[in-house]
């Protein structure tokens, strides 16, 4: 077993435990927002450790759709990096946990599509793109069969 290493970042830490620690009834939404969050746990590209990042739930069917919008910060989030070497992931949706395989998202009418849902799910994300230049980076993670 590959060792955990929690995010460096309090709130994030703290969510991932409470949601994890709970069994996924407890702290599985943003703040005050009450939008549904998701754990993607993941492998890091240089450590090789057991990461757990909590991202927005952002549902296409069967499929999960990452956004990497760290709220439009300048550089794009490290587990993107992380996903783009290791794609194999695990998504915890409250008390389900499925095993996935996450592809980034490079077709433009795909992405638009996608986006679109994004946006829907959790309008900030909008915003967050007219911060920056980079173009925020997009995942859609599908089961594993
Ligand atoms: N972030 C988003 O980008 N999108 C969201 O929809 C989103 C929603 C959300 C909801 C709730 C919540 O609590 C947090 C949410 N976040 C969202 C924030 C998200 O959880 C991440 O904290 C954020 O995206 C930043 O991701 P990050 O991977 O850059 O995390 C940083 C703080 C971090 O943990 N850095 C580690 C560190 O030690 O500095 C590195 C971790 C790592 O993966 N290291 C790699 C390794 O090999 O282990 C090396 C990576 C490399 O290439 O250098």
């Amino acid at each position: 077993m590959a060792e955990y290493i929690p995010s460096p970042r309090d709130w994030v830490r703290e969510q991932v435990e409470l949601y994890e620690r709970s069994g996924g009834t407890e702290g599985t939404t943003l703040r005050d927002t009450g939008l549904p969050v998701i754990i993607v746990t993941h492998i890091g590209n240089k450590t090789s450790a057991v990461r757990k990042t909590p991202l927005m739930r952002v549902k296409d069917g069967a499929n999960y759709v990452l956004v990497g919008s760290q709220g439009g910060a300048p550089r794009h989030p490290v587990w993107v990096y992380n996903l783009r070497t290791n794609p194999m992931v695990e998504i915890r949706d409250r008390t389900v946990v499925y095993p996935m395989q996450a592809r980034e998202v490079t077709d433009a009418a795909e992405r638009a599509r996608l986006w679109k849902i994004a946006v829907a799910a959790y309008p900030p994300y909008e915003e967050y793109q007219t911060r920056t230049t980079r173009q925020i980076p997009i995942f859609v993670a599908e089961p594993v069969r």
